[in-house]
């Protein structure tokens, strides 16, 4: 495996490459380009000068997450093409520059969901929180504004102005779109940019929905065993490959996270891994917590075991992590708790891969 750390870049970070390359065991920066809009292809210039920020400090660039899918690709709009155009472009430009993992969504509207973003939790930290009844009441929004105070002015990746202007609109154009519409432009959108990624040796790495369930009425269709098996099928090709990101899987208890990386590991599709612990209060009902199993729901040595016999060599990471140490910052993606994170997950790789020699 390789053990990956997301950086939001020079400009948007306040976390260092130095202090990124000072965690023990890690080999590499998961990045993007955050400036650039939806739709648009990412210019070569750019892509080259963050990669040349990521080699001063001898870390893997290998993966990009996300390059973001237009909402025209998702709702199969005429113009649809023009953006699949520009993503084969992008990815052209990726492939060249050396890129290997391209994780994206398919969710519509939002991206990753949460109704508190600084929860405290019994140690005076504060971590991610999503509870339904939060937003049984609110207006999509309503739940946008509190998203945006919460998060005191960093950018969250996958919340972008732009497309949260508006929001109304995008309602509207997703009314009577259901999950079956939204497989065939999934589809759709395979089809055209596979050939591109065996090309260049690029897999795409779809991220499952973050929750697992629909929000506000949306389809969402990357939630379950069941439908990640409908997507490997689109295009039968290990570059259409999966995130298996346990956080998001995880908030549905019936979602069993080692049987999941063994099915679609054998079958070569599991491209990068998002290994994180969540407490599971009810259903649609959860927080985040520290990654050592006994805080959550989730066993991460089951998963990091399944990983292992699978024999799993993609990038990983810690995701998201609590605030802790009096630490500000960009809710979720912290330095500290993160760098915990990976170090458990390096401590659980390195007793594995010792036991299964002996
Ligand atoms: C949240 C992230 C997601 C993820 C995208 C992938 O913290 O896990 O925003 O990057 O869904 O496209």
């Amino acid at each position: 495996m390789i053990m990956t750390f997301r950086w939001y870049g020079q400009e948007d970070d306040s976390i260092s490459l130095k202090h990124i390359r000072q965690i023990p065991g890690m080999d590499g920066v998961v990045w993007a380009l955050f400036d650039v809009p939806v739709g648009e292809v990412w210019p070569e210039d750019k892509i080259a000068a963050v990669i040349e920020q990521i080699k001063a400090y001898d870390l893997d660039y290998s993966t990009v997450e996300s390059v973001n899918v237009h909402e025209d690709i998702k709702l199969g709009r005429p113009t649809r093409d023009k953006y699949i155009e520009n993503y084969i472009r992008t990815l052209e430009r990726l492939g060249r520059a050396g890129v290997r993992v391209v994780c994206y969504n398919f969710m519509p509207v939002f991206d990753w969901t949460r109704t508190d973003l600084a929860k405290p939790l019994f140690d005076g930290s504060t971590a991610m929180e999503f509870d339904y009844r939060q937003i049984a009441d609110k207006s999509p929004q309503q739940m946008v504004e509190e998203i945006r105070k919460g998060s005191k002015g960093a950018k969250m990746a996958g919340w972008e102005p732009e497309r949260l202007k508006s929001l109304e609109a995008l309602f509207e154009a997703y009314e009577g779109v259901d999950e079956e519409q939204m497989f065939s432009h999934l589809g759709y959108f395979l089809r055209a940019i596979i050939p591109t990624c065996e090309k260049y040796g690029i897999r795409m790495a779809i991220h499952p929905d973050d929750p697992p369930c629909s929000v506000f009425g949306l389809p969402r269709i990357v939630k379950s065993e069941r439908d990640l098996e409908r997507i490997v099928k689109l295009v039968d090709s290990p570059c259409n490959s999966l995130t298996i990101c346990s956080g998001s899987l995880g908030a549905n208890l019936q979602n069993d996270i080692p049987a999941i990386i063994r099915r679609f590991g054998a079958q070569d599709r599991v491209a990068f891994a998002h290994i994180r612990n969540i407490q599971v209060c009810e259903p649609w009902v959860f927080h985040e917590t520290a990654h050592k199993s006994r805080y959550g729901s989730l066993d991460m040595y089951d998963m990091m075991k399944a990983l292992h016999e699978v024999n799993f060599t993609g990038p990983i990471r810690p995701d998201h992590g609590r605030m802790i140490w009096d630490e500000q910052g960009r809710p979720g993606y912290g330095l500290y708790d993160r760098a915990l994170g990976a170090n458990y997950l390096c401590g659980l790789w390195d007793a594995i891969s010792r036991a299964d020699k002996a």
